[in-house]
Protein backbone atom coordinates (compact mmCIF):
# COMPACT_ATOMS: atom_id res chain seq x y z
CA UNK A 1 0.00 0.00 0.00
CA UNK A 2 0.88 3.35 -0.61
CA UNK A 3 2.29 6.08 2.06
CA UNK A 4 -0.04 9.00 0.13
CA UNK A 5 0.55 11.22 2.87
CA UNK A 6 4.31 11.34 2.75
CA UNK A 7 4.19 11.55 -1.12
CA UNK A 8 1.97 14.33 -0.67
CA UNK A 9 4.03 16.36 1.44
CA UNK A 10 6.76 15.42 -0.95
CA UNK A 11 5.00 17.35 -3.99
CA UNK A 12 3.61 20.19 -1.55
CA UNK A 13 7.21 21.11 -0.97
CA UNK A 14 8.37 20.44 -4.73
CA UNK A 15 5.62 22.56 -5.86
CA UNK A 16 6.66 25.53 -3.39
CA UNK A 17 10.14 25.18 -4.66
CA UNK A 18 8.76 25.52 -8.04
CA UNK A 19 7.07 28.39 -7.39
CA UNK A 20 10.27 30.39 -6.35
CA UNK A 21 12.29 29.49 -9.41
CA UNK A 22 9.09 30.38 -11.88
CA UNK A 23 10.00 34.24 -10.02
CA UNK A 24 13.92 34.14 -11.42
CA UNK A 25 14.72 30.67 -13.33
CA UNK A 26 18.69 32.36 -13.39
CA UNK A 27 19.39 32.36 -9.84
CA UNK A 28 20.98 28.56 -9.36
CA UNK A 29 20.33 28.44 -6.02
CA UNK A 30 16.97 28.28 -6.36
CA UNK A 31 17.29 25.16 -8.67
CA UNK A 32 19.71 23.86 -5.92
CA UNK A 33 17.14 24.10 -3.60
CA UNK A 34 14.25 22.33 -5.66
CA UNK A 35 16.39 19.42 -7.17
CA UNK A 36 16.48 17.44 -3.79
CA UNK A 37 12.45 17.67 -3.89
CA UNK A 38 13.14 15.89 -7.14
CA UNK A 39 15.28 13.12 -5.71
CA UNK A 40 13.15 12.73 -2.56
CA UNK A 41 10.46 11.53 -4.52
CA UNK A 42 12.36 9.57 -6.75
CA UNK A 43 13.53 7.63 -3.70
CA UNK A 44 10.13 6.80 -2.59
CA UNK A 45 8.52 5.97 -5.69
CA UNK A 46 11.43 3.21 -6.54
CA UNK A 47 10.98 2.09 -2.57
CA UNK A 48 7.62 1.92 -3.32
CA UNK A 49 7.40 0.61 -6.50
CA UNK A 50 5.36 3.66 -8.33
CA UNK A 51 6.76 2.94 -11.94
CA UNK A 52 4.40 6.02 -13.69
CA UNK A 53 5.33 8.26 -10.92
CA UNK A 54 9.77 6.98 -11.45
CA UNK A 55 9.31 7.01 -15.45
CA UNK A 56 7.58 10.74 -15.85
CA UNK A 57 10.70 11.91 -12.93
CA UNK A 58 13.78 10.33 -14.66
CA UNK A 59 13.87 13.02 -18.01
CA UNK A 60 13.53 15.71 -15.45
CA UNK A 61 16.35 14.48 -12.94
CA UNK A 62 18.13 13.66 -15.88
CA UNK A 63 17.62 17.72 -17.22
CA UNK A 64 18.49 18.53 -13.43
CA UNK A 65 21.77 17.05 -13.14
CA UNK A 66 22.95 18.14 -16.57
CA UNK A 67 22.35 21.96 -15.72
CA UNK A 68 25.18 24.19 -15.26
CA UNK A 69 23.85 27.78 -15.90
CA UNK A 70 20.03 27.23 -15.54
CA UNK A 71 17.88 30.28 -17.29
CA UNK A 72 14.68 30.74 -18.84
CA UNK A 73 14.66 28.06 -21.31
CA UNK A 74 15.36 25.09 -19.17
CA UNK A 75 12.42 26.66 -16.92
CA UNK A 76 9.67 26.09 -19.80
CA UNK A 77 11.32 22.74 -20.40
CA UNK A 78 10.97 21.49 -17.00
CA UNK A 79 7.40 23.29 -16.85
CA UNK A 80 6.50 20.85 -19.59
CA UNK A 81 7.47 18.11 -17.64
CA UNK A 82 6.18 18.69 -14.43
CA UNK A 83 2.43 18.30 -15.05
CA UNK A 84 2.88 14.64 -16.08
CA UNK A 85 4.40 13.90 -12.30
CA UNK A 86 1.41 15.41 -10.79
CA UNK A 87 -0.43 13.23 -13.03
CA UNK A 88 1.08 10.30 -11.76
CA UNK A 89 0.64 11.77 -8.28
CA UNK A 90 -2.50 12.46 -8.20
CA UNK A 91 -3.06 8.85 -10.05
CA UNK A 92 -1.24 7.25 -7.10
CA UNK A 93 -2.64 9.33 -3.89
CA UNK A 94 -6.34 8.90 -5.77
CA UNK A 95 -8.73 7.20 -3.18
CA UNK A 96 -9.35 3.94 -5.52
CA UNK A 97 -5.73 2.79 -5.94
CA UNK A 98 -5.58 0.69 -3.37
CA UNK A 99 -8.39 -0.83 -3.90
CA UNK A 100 -7.74 -1.48 -7.88
CA UNK A 101 -4.40 -2.87 -6.26
CA UNK A 102 -6.35 -5.14 -3.97
CA UNK A 103 -8.28 -6.48 -6.90
CA UNK A 104 -11.25 -4.82 -7.15
CA UNK A 105 -13.41 -2.92 -5.05
CA UNK A 106 -15.88 -6.09 -4.89
CA UNK A 107 -14.17 -8.30 -2.79
CA UNK A 108 -14.81 -8.46 0.75
CA UNK A 109 -11.86 -5.71 2.41
CA UNK A 110 -9.98 -8.11 5.12
CA UNK A 111 -9.47 -7.15 8.68
CA UNK A 112 -7.18 -8.73 10.89
CA UNK A 113 -7.35 -8.77 14.71
CA UNK A 114 -4.44 -9.73 17.13
CA UNK A 115 -5.84 -10.14 20.45
CA UNK A 116 -5.12 -12.18 23.30
CA UNK A 117 -7.97 -14.41 23.11
CA UNK A 118 -9.13 -14.96 19.43
CA UNK A 119 -12.60 -16.84 21.41
CA UNK A 120 -13.76 -13.80 22.58
CA UNK A 121 -13.85 -11.75 19.23
CA UNK A 122 -15.80 -14.48 16.84
CA UNK A 123 -19.47 -12.70 17.71
CA UNK A 124 -17.74 -9.42 16.30
CA UNK A 125 -16.66 -11.03 13.46
CA UNK A 126 -20.06 -12.16 11.96
CA UNK A 127 -21.07 -8.36 12.57
CA UNK A 128 -18.58 -7.21 10.76
CA UNK A 129 -19.65 -9.50 7.96
CA UNK A 130 -23.14 -7.33 8.20
CA UNK A 131 -21.08 -4.35 7.17
CA UNK A 132 -19.30 -6.28 3.85
CA UNK A 133 -15.83 -6.89 6.39
CA UNK A 134 -14.04 -10.03 6.98
CA UNK A 135 -12.04 -10.01 9.87
CA UNK A 136 -9.10 -12.61 10.53
CA UNK A 137 -8.94 -12.91 14.53
CA UNK A 138 -5.45 -14.21 15.89
CA UNK A 139 -4.14 -15.16 19.16
CA UNK A 140 -0.08 -15.23 17.64
CA UNK A 141 0.58 -11.91 16.81
CA UNK A 142 3.38 -13.32 14.38
CA UNK A 143 1.04 -15.32 12.51
CA UNK A 144 -1.40 -12.73 12.17
CA UNK A 145 0.59 -10.23 11.08
CA UNK A 146 1.95 -12.71 8.05
CA UNK A 147 -1.79 -13.10 7.45
CA UNK A 148 -1.98 -9.56 6.93
CA UNK A 149 0.38 -8.96 4.75
CA UNK A 150 -0.20 -11.74 2.91
CA UNK A 151 -4.10 -10.87 2.80
CA UNK A 152 -3.78 -7.46 1.80
CA UNK A 153 -5.63 -6.35 4.57
CA UNK A 154 -6.95 -2.93 4.80
CA UNK A 155 -6.60 -2.62 8.65
CA UNK A 156 -4.76 -3.98 11.63
CA UNK A 157 -6.83 -3.75 14.99
CA UNK A 158 -3.80 -5.00 17.85
CA UNK A 159 -4.68 -5.66 21.26
CA UNK A 160 -2.00 -3.56 23.60
CA UNK A 161 -1.77 -3.33 27.23
CA UNK A 162 -0.28 -6.99 27.73
CA UNK A 163 2.62 -7.74 29.45
CA UNK A 164 4.94 -7.48 26.10
CA UNK A 165 4.16 -4.37 24.58
CA UNK A 166 7.76 -4.21 23.52
CA UNK A 167 7.78 -6.91 21.15
CA UNK A 168 4.66 -5.74 19.84
CA UNK A 169 5.76 -2.93 19.13
CA UNK A 170 8.67 -4.33 17.07
CA UNK A 171 6.15 -6.18 14.94
CA UNK A 172 4.20 -3.23 14.12
CA UNK A 173 7.38 -1.49 13.02
CA UNK A 174 7.73 -4.35 10.45
CA UNK A 175 3.73 -4.16 9.99
CA UNK A 176 4.09 -0.63 8.90
CA UNK A 177 6.56 -1.10 6.01
CA UNK A 178 3.88 -2.70 4.13
CA UNK A 179 1.42 -0.25 4.68
CA UNK A 180 -2.14 -1.61 6.21
CA UNK A 181 -3.41 0.85 8.70
CA UNK A 182 -3.18 -0.31 12.78
CA UNK A 183 -5.45 0.80 15.18
CA UNK A 184 -4.45 0.40 19.21
CA UNK A 185 -6.85 -1.69 20.82
CA UNK A 186 -7.09 -2.29 25.19
CA UNK A 187 -8.76 -2.29 28.09
CA UNK A 188 -7.39 0.92 29.65
CA UNK A 189 -6.09 4.02 27.75
CA UNK A 190 -3.50 5.40 29.96
CA UNK A 191 -1.38 8.10 28.17
CA UNK A 192 1.95 6.28 28.12
CA UNK A 193 0.44 3.57 26.16
CA UNK A 194 -1.37 6.16 23.77
CA UNK A 195 1.95 7.82 23.14
CA UNK A 196 3.43 4.36 22.47
CA UNK A 197 0.63 3.74 19.96
CA UNK A 198 1.35 7.00 17.90
CA UNK A 199 4.57 6.79 18.36
CA UNK A 200 4.12 3.65 16.35
CA UNK A 201 2.01 5.75 13.71
CA UNK A 202 -1.26 4.00 14.77
CA UNK A 203 -4.27 5.39 13.07
CA UNK A 204 -6.43 4.76 16.11
CA UNK A 205 -7.11 3.91 19.16
CA UNK A 206 -10.17 1.61 20.55
CA UNK A 207 -11.23 1.35 24.12
CA UNK A 208 -12.95 -2.77 24.46
CA UNK A 209 -15.54 -3.32 24.28
CA UNK A 210 -15.01 -2.84 20.50
CA UNK A 211 -18.13 -2.74 18.44
CA UNK A 212 -19.24 -3.77 14.57
CA UNK A 213 -20.36 -0.06 14.57
CA UNK A 214 -17.19 1.25 15.83
CA UNK A 215 -14.92 -0.44 13.94
CA UNK A 216 -16.38 0.14 10.72
CA UNK A 217 -16.67 3.42 11.45
CA UNK A 218 -12.98 3.86 11.80
CA UNK A 219 -11.68 1.53 8.21
CA UNK A 220 -14.70 3.02 5.94
CA UNK A 221 -13.05 5.68 5.19
CA UNK A 222 -10.37 3.49 4.23
CA UNK A 223 -12.37 1.65 1.45
CA UNK A 224 -15.52 1.82 -0.02
CA UNK A 225 -14.29 4.98 -1.84
CA UNK A 226 -16.64 5.66 -4.96
CA UNK A 227 -14.99 6.96 -7.80
CA UNK A 228 -15.49 10.31 -8.20
CA UNK A 229 -16.58 12.61 -11.26
CA UNK A 230 -13.44 13.96 -12.70
CA UNK A 231 -13.47 17.86 -12.55
CA UNK A 232 -14.84 19.98 -15.12
CA UNK A 233 -13.10 23.14 -16.25
CA UNK A 234 -14.18 25.40 -18.49
CA UNK A 235 -11.88 28.19 -20.54
CA UNK A 236 -13.00 31.07 -21.93
CA UNK A 237 -10.00 32.82 -23.77
CA UNK A 238 -10.55 34.42 -27.00
CA UNK A 239 -6.73 33.53 -28.12
CA UNK A 240 -7.13 29.90 -29.79
CA UNK A 241 -3.26 29.48 -29.05
CA UNK A 242 -3.67 30.16 -25.11
CA UNK A 243 -7.04 27.75 -25.37
CA UNK A 244 -5.39 24.91 -26.96
CA UNK A 245 -2.12 24.86 -24.81
CA UNK A 246 -4.44 25.08 -21.31
CA UNK A 247 -6.41 22.41 -22.27
CA UNK A 248 -3.26 20.08 -24.29
CA UNK A 249 -1.83 20.58 -19.93
CA UNK A 250 -4.76 19.75 -18.36
CA UNK A 251 -5.95 16.99 -20.74
CA UNK A 252 -2.87 15.06 -19.67
CA UNK A 253 -5.49 14.23 -15.90
CA UNK A 254 -7.97 11.75 -16.72
CA UNK A 255 -9.95 13.50 -13.30
CA UNK A 256 -10.23 16.37 -15.24
CA UNK A 257 -12.66 16.96 -18.23
CA UNK A 258 -12.44 20.67 -19.96
CA UNK A 259 -14.36 22.95 -22.66
CA UNK A 260 -13.04 25.58 -23.92
CA UNK A 261 -15.17 28.82 -25.23
CA UNK A 262 -14.45 31.76 -27.13
CA UNK A 263 -17.45 33.93 -27.26
CA UNK A 264 -18.25 35.48 -23.73
CA UNK A 265 -21.55 36.03 -24.80
CA UNK A 266 -22.17 32.55 -24.37
CA UNK A 267 -20.85 31.96 -21.12
CA UNK A 268 -23.94 31.75 -18.83
CA UNK A 269 -25.53 29.29 -21.71
CA UNK A 270 -22.41 26.69 -21.44
CA UNK A 271 -22.00 26.96 -17.73
CA UNK A 272 -25.62 25.92 -17.31
CA UNK A 273 -25.21 22.98 -19.36
CA UNK A 274 -21.30 22.47 -18.19
CA UNK A 275 -21.73 22.85 -15.01
CA UNK A 276 -18.34 23.89 -14.53
CA UNK A 277 -16.08 22.78 -11.00
CA UNK A 278 -13.70 26.31 -11.94
CA UNK A 279 -13.85 28.85 -14.65
CA UNK A 280 -10.72 30.12 -16.12
CA UNK A 281 -11.39 33.42 -17.06
CA UNK A 282 -9.30 35.70 -19.66
CA UNK A 283 -8.66 38.87 -18.42
CA UNK A 284 -8.63 41.37 -21.54
CA UNK A 285 -10.96 40.04 -24.76
CA UNK A 286 -12.48 41.95 -27.37
CA UNK A 287 -15.26 43.19 -26.30
CA UNK A 288 -15.34 43.01 -22.69
CA UNK A 289 -13.19 42.52 -20.04
CA UNK A 290 -12.92 39.58 -17.53
CA UNK A 291 -13.83 41.71 -14.69
CA UNK A 292 -17.50 42.57 -16.27
CA UNK A 293 -17.94 38.93 -17.32
CA UNK A 294 -17.15 37.41 -13.64
CA UNK A 295 -20.26 40.63 -12.30
CA UNK A 296 -22.27 38.83 -15.10
CA UNK A 297 -21.47 35.27 -13.66
CA UNK A 298 -22.34 36.38 -9.88
CA UNK A 299 -25.34 37.62 -10.59
CA UNK A 300 -26.69 34.86 -11.58
CA UNK A 301 -27.90 32.90 -8.48
CA UNK A 302 -26.50 29.18 -9.54
CA UNK A 303 -23.23 30.23 -10.71
CA UNK A 304 -22.51 32.36 -7.25
CA UNK A 305 -19.71 30.22 -5.78
CA UNK A 306 -18.07 28.55 -8.70
CA UNK A 307 -14.40 29.35 -8.39
CA UNK A 308 -13.14 31.93 -11.19
CA UNK A 309 -9.01 32.08 -12.26
CA UNK A 310 -8.13 34.98 -14.46
CA UNK A 311 -5.56 34.59 -16.81
CA UNK A 312 -3.74 37.49 -17.23
CA UNK A 313 -0.71 39.21 -18.35
CA UNK A 314 -1.69 42.13 -15.65
CA UNK A 315 0.89 42.24 -12.95
CA UNK A 316 -0.43 45.91 -11.83
CA UNK A 317 -1.43 45.01 -7.53
CA UNK A 318 -3.90 47.25 -7.60
CA UNK A 319 -5.69 45.68 -10.54
CA UNK A 320 -5.34 42.34 -9.56
CA UNK A 321 -7.17 43.35 -6.24
CA UNK A 322 -10.03 45.35 -7.88
CA UNK A 323 -10.73 41.98 -9.62
CA UNK A 324 -10.59 40.05 -6.54
CA UNK A 325 -13.17 42.47 -5.36
CA UNK A 326 -15.47 41.24 -7.89
CA UNK A 327 -15.80 37.72 -7.61
CA UNK A 328 -12.61 36.53 -8.68
CA UNK A 329 -10.73 34.00 -6.68
CA UNK A 330 -7.24 33.76 -8.26
CA UNK A 331 -4.91 34.39 -11.04
CA UNK A 332 -2.62 32.67 -13.32
CA UNK A 333 -0.09 35.16 -14.63
CA UNK A 334 0.41 34.72 -18.38
CA UNK A 335 3.02 33.37 -19.34
CA UNK A 336 0.90 30.61 -17.16
CA UNK A 337 3.21 28.17 -15.63
CA UNK A 338 1.65 24.83 -16.36
CA UNK A 339 2.44 22.88 -13.02
CA UNK A 340 1.14 26.18 -11.64
CA UNK A 341 -1.95 25.70 -13.69
CA UNK A 342 -2.90 22.26 -12.76
CA UNK A 343 -2.24 23.06 -9.20
CA UNK A 344 -4.10 25.87 -8.61
CA UNK A 345 -6.96 24.49 -10.97
CA UNK A 346 -7.13 20.88 -8.79
CA UNK A 347 -7.12 22.78 -5.20
CA UNK A 348 -9.50 25.10 -6.27
CA UNK A 349 -11.95 22.63 -8.28
CA UNK A 350 -11.48 20.13 -4.98
CA UNK A 351 -12.31 22.84 -2.30
CA UNK A 352 -15.58 23.58 -4.76
CA UNK A 353 -16.68 20.22 -4.38
CA UNK A 354 -15.89 19.97 -0.61
CA UNK A 355 -18.54 23.18 -0.19
CA UNK A 356 -21.06 21.75 -2.79
CA UNK A 357 -21.18 18.20 -0.72
CA UNK A 358 -21.51 20.10 2.78
CA UNK A 359 -24.90 21.69 1.04
CA UNK A 360 -26.31 18.42 0.10
CA UNK A 361 -25.07 16.04 2.54
CA UNK A 362 -26.75 15.35 6.14
CA UNK A 363 -24.01 16.37 8.23
CA UNK A 364 -24.44 13.33 10.82
CA UNK A 365 -24.77 10.44 8.68
CA UNK A 366 -22.93 12.12 4.97
CA UNK A 367 -26.51 11.21 3.10
CA UNK A 368 -28.04 13.23 0.58
CA UNK A 369 -30.47 15.92 3.01
CA UNK A 370 -33.79 16.11 2.93
CA UNK A 371 -33.54 18.35 0.01
CA UNK A 372 -31.26 16.83 -2.34
CA UNK A 373 -32.90 13.19 -1.66
CA UNK A 374 -36.24 15.15 -3.02
CA UNK A 375 -34.08 16.73 -6.16
CA UNK A 376 -33.03 13.44 -6.72
CA UNK A 377 -36.29 11.89 -6.49
CA UNK A 378 -37.48 13.90 -8.99
CA UNK A 379 -35.08 13.78 -11.50
CA UNK A 380 -35.72 9.60 -10.77
CA UNK A 381 -39.16 10.21 -11.94
CA UNK A 382 -38.04 12.11 -14.55
CA UNK A 383 -36.06 9.87 -16.35
CA UNK A 384 -38.07 6.73 -15.69
CA UNK A 385 -41.16 8.51 -17.54
CA UNK A 386 -38.44 8.80 -20.43
CA UNK A 387 -37.34 5.20 -20.63
CA UNK A 388 -40.56 3.77 -19.40
CA UNK A 389 -38.87 2.27 -16.38
CA UNK A 390 -40.05 1.82 -12.72
CA UNK A 391 -38.76 3.55 -9.39
CA UNK A 392 -39.33 2.13 -5.89
CA UNK A 393 -39.48 4.77 -3.01
CA UNK A 394 -39.40 3.66 0.32
CA UNK A 395 -39.61 4.91 3.43
CA UNK A 396 -37.88 3.63 6.31
CA UNK A 397 -38.21 4.76 10.43
CA UNK A 398 -36.09 3.35 13.34
CA UNK A 399 -39.33 1.58 15.35
CA UNK A 400 -39.39 2.52 19.20
CA UNK A 401 -35.82 4.70 18.55
CA UNK A 402 -36.65 7.27 21.22
CA UNK A 403 -36.90 4.66 23.95
CA UNK A 404 -32.76 4.19 22.61
CA UNK A 405 -32.19 7.89 23.79
CA UNK A 406 -33.72 6.94 26.79
CA UNK A 407 -32.47 4.32 28.00
CA UNK A 408 -28.67 4.93 26.12
CA UNK A 409 -28.88 8.59 25.38
CA UNK A 410 -28.40 10.05 22.35
CA UNK A 411 -25.00 10.08 21.61
CA UNK A 412 -25.67 6.17 21.75
CA UNK A 413 -28.48 6.98 19.75
CA UNK A 414 -26.46 8.53 17.13
CA UNK A 415 -24.27 5.79 16.65
CA UNK A 416 -27.66 3.98 16.05
CA UNK A 417 -28.49 6.37 12.90
CA UNK A 418 -24.91 6.50 12.10
CA UNK A 419 -24.65 2.80 11.43
CA UNK A 420 -27.69 2.09 9.68
CA UNK A 421 -26.66 5.03 7.28
CA UNK A 422 -23.55 3.32 6.37
CA UNK A 423 -25.62 -0.07 6.16
CA UNK A 424 -28.40 1.48 3.73
CA UNK A 425 -25.21 2.59 1.44
CA UNK A 426 -23.77 -0.48 1.31
CA UNK A 427 -26.69 -2.55 0.59
CA UNK A 428 -28.26 -0.67 -2.15
CA UNK A 429 -26.83 -0.41 -5.81
CA UNK A 430 -24.47 2.77 -6.11
CA UNK A 431 -26.57 4.59 -8.24
CA UNK A 432 -29.58 4.06 -5.84
CA UNK A 433 -30.20 7.38 -3.76
CA UNK A 434 -29.84 7.01 0.43
CA UNK A 435 -31.19 10.12 2.36
CA UNK A 436 -31.97 11.02 5.40
CA UNK A 437 -34.81 12.78 6.20
CA UNK A 438 -34.27 14.24 9.50
CA UNK A 439 -34.49 12.38 12.97
CA UNK A 440 -34.31 8.25 12.91
CA UNK A 441 -36.32 8.68 8.74
CA UNK A 442 -34.63 7.64 5.68
CA UNK A 443 -35.28 7.35 2.49
CA UNK A 444 -34.46 5.22 -0.86
CA UNK A 445 -34.67 5.76 -4.46
CA UNK A 446 -34.58 2.94 -6.21
CA UNK A 447 -33.81 3.10 -9.64
CA UNK A 448 -34.92 1.09 -12.59
CA UNK A 449 -36.26 -1.14 -10.18
CA UNK A 450 -39.44 -3.58 -9.73
CA UNK A 451 -42.11 -2.88 -7.16
CA UNK A 452 -41.55 -6.94 -6.09
CA UNK A 453 -37.60 -6.39 -5.94
CA UNK A 454 -37.74 -3.52 -4.25
CA UNK A 455 -39.88 -4.74 -2.05
CA UNK A 456 -38.00 -7.94 -1.33
CA UNK A 457 -34.75 -5.89 -1.32
CA UNK A 458 -36.40 -3.91 1.58
CA UNK A 459 -36.96 -6.75 3.69
CA UNK A 460 -33.62 -8.54 3.30
CA UNK A 461 -32.45 -4.92 4.68
CA UNK A 462 -34.78 -4.73 7.24
CA UNK A 463 -34.05 -8.22 8.90
CA UNK A 464 -30.62 -8.22 8.64
CA UNK A 465 -30.34 -4.76 10.17
CA UNK A 466 -32.15 -6.26 13.28
CA UNK A 467 -29.04 -8.87 13.60
CA UNK A 468 -26.95 -6.22 14.04
CA UNK A 469 -26.00 -5.25 18.00
CA UNK A 470 -25.29 -2.14 19.05
CA UNK A 471 -22.52 -1.66 22.10
CA UNK A 472 -23.59 0.84 24.81
CA UNK A 473 -21.26 0.63 27.89
CA UNK A 474 -23.09 -1.85 29.92
CA UNK A 475 -23.60 -4.26 27.18
CA UNK A 476 -25.50 -4.12 23.39
CA UNK A 477 -28.95 -4.36 21.92
CA UNK A 478 -30.42 -4.12 18.72
CA UNK A 479 -33.21 -2.30 16.69
CA UNK A 480 -36.03 -2.88 14.00
CA UNK A 481 -36.74 -1.00 10.83
CA UNK A 482 -40.77 -0.24 9.61
CA UNK A 483 -41.06 0.58 5.83
CA UNK A 484 -43.50 1.81 3.59
CA UNK A 485 -42.66 1.47 0.06
CA UNK A 486 -44.63 2.86 -3.26
CA UNK A 487 -43.58 3.19 -6.95
CA UNK A 488 -43.48 5.66 -9.97
CA UNK A 489 -45.70 4.64 -12.40
CA UNK A 490 -48.47 3.63 -10.13
CA UNK A 491 -48.29 6.72 -8.54
CA UNK A 492 -47.57 9.18 -10.99
CA UNK A 493 -46.02 12.30 -9.39
CA UNK A 494 -43.64 13.03 -6.96
CA UNK A 495 -45.86 14.40 -4.03
CA UNK A 496 -47.97 11.66 -4.71
CA UNK A 497 -45.22 8.70 -4.31
CA UNK A 498 -44.41 10.53 -0.88
CA UNK A 499 -47.47 10.86 0.73
CA UNK A 500 -48.04 6.81 -0.53
CA UNK A 501 -44.96 5.64 0.84
CA UNK A 502 -45.63 7.76 3.68
CA UNK A 503 -49.04 6.34 4.61
CA UNK A 504 -47.53 2.69 3.84
CA UNK A 505 -44.64 3.61 6.53
CA UNK A 506 -47.43 4.30 9.11
CA UNK A 507 -49.45 1.35 7.58
CA UNK A 508 -46.41 -0.37 9.14
CA UNK A 509 -46.11 0.98 12.03
CA UNK A 510 -49.97 -0.11 12.75
CA UNK A 511 -49.36 -3.27 11.83
CA UNK A 512 -47.15 -3.82 15.01
CA UNK A 513 -43.38 -2.51 13.18
CA UNK A 514 -40.66 -4.45 12.19
CA UNK A 515 -42.00 -5.26 8.57
CA UNK A 516 -42.43 -3.55 5.32
CA UNK A 517 -45.83 -2.33 3.45
CA UNK A 518 -46.75 -1.49 0.37
CA UNK A 519 -48.64 1.40 -0.90
CA UNK A 520 -52.06 0.65 -1.90
CA UNK A 521 -52.46 0.32 -5.76
CA UNK A 522 -54.52 3.79 -5.99
P1 LIG B 1 -41.96 4.66 16.26
O1 LIG B 1 -41.69 3.21 16.33
O2 LIG B 1 -43.43 4.96 16.24
O3 LIG B 1 -41.25 5.30 15.13
O4 LIG B 1 -41.43 5.29 17.61
P2 LIG B 1 -40.22 6.27 17.80
O5 LIG B 1 -39.91 6.38 19.24
O6 LIG B 1 -39.09 5.84 16.92
O7 LIG B 1 -40.80 7.58 17.16
P3 LIG B 1 -40.86 9.08 17.59
O8 LIG B 1 -41.10 9.82 16.31
O9 LIG B 1 -41.87 9.26 18.69
O10 LIG B 1 -39.42 9.46 18.18
C1 LIG B 1 -38.32 9.64 17.39
C2 LIG B 1 -37.23 10.08 18.28
O11 LIG B 1 -36.01 10.24 17.56
C3 LIG B 1 -37.47 11.41 18.93
C4 LIG B 1 -36.15 12.15 18.87
O12 LIG B 1 -35.72 12.45 20.16
C5 LIG B 1 -35.20 11.17 18.24
N1 LIG B 1 -34.27 11.79 17.32
C6 LIG B 1 -34.56 12.57 16.28
N2 LIG B 1 -33.41 12.95 15.65
C7 LIG B 1 -32.39 12.41 16.35
C8 LIG B 1 -30.96 12.44 16.22
O13 LIG B 1 -30.38 13.06 15.31
N3 LIG B 1 -30.23 11.76 17.12
C9 LIG B 1 -30.82 11.04 18.12
N4 LIG B 1 -30.04 10.39 18.96
N5 LIG B 1 -32.15 11.02 18.27
C10 LIG B 1 -32.93 11.67 17.42
MG1 LIG C 1 -39.24 5.90 14.90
Amino acid sequence: MVNRLEIHSIWSGLVQAWKVIWQDAADSQRWAAFAPHCDRLMVLARQQGLTRIESELLPLLELLQKLSRPGEEDKAVVDRLLPGVFAAVREVCSDNYDAEARGGAHSMPVIVMLVQHASAWQELGLQMEQYGYRLQIFSNYRLGMQAAITARAIAVVVELGTSDDAAVMALIDELNRYGPKWFALAREASFALRLTAVRHASHGFFLTPLSAPMLADAVDPLTFKTKDEPYRVLILDDSPTVLASIRKTLNQFPNIHTQTLRQPEQVLDVMGEFSPDVLLLDFHMNGCNGLEVAKIIRQNKTFESVPIVYLTAETSEHVQLEAMRNGGDDFLTKPISQAQLVNTVISKAERYRGLRKLMVEDSLTGLYNHVKAKTLLQQAILMAERQKSTVSYAMLDIDHFKRVNDTYGHSVGDKVIRALARFLKQQVRRADVVGRYGGEEFVIVFFDCTPDDAFEKLNEMREAFGLVQHTYEGGSFSVTLSAGIANFPAYLTMGELVVAADEALYAAKRAGRNCVMRAAIP
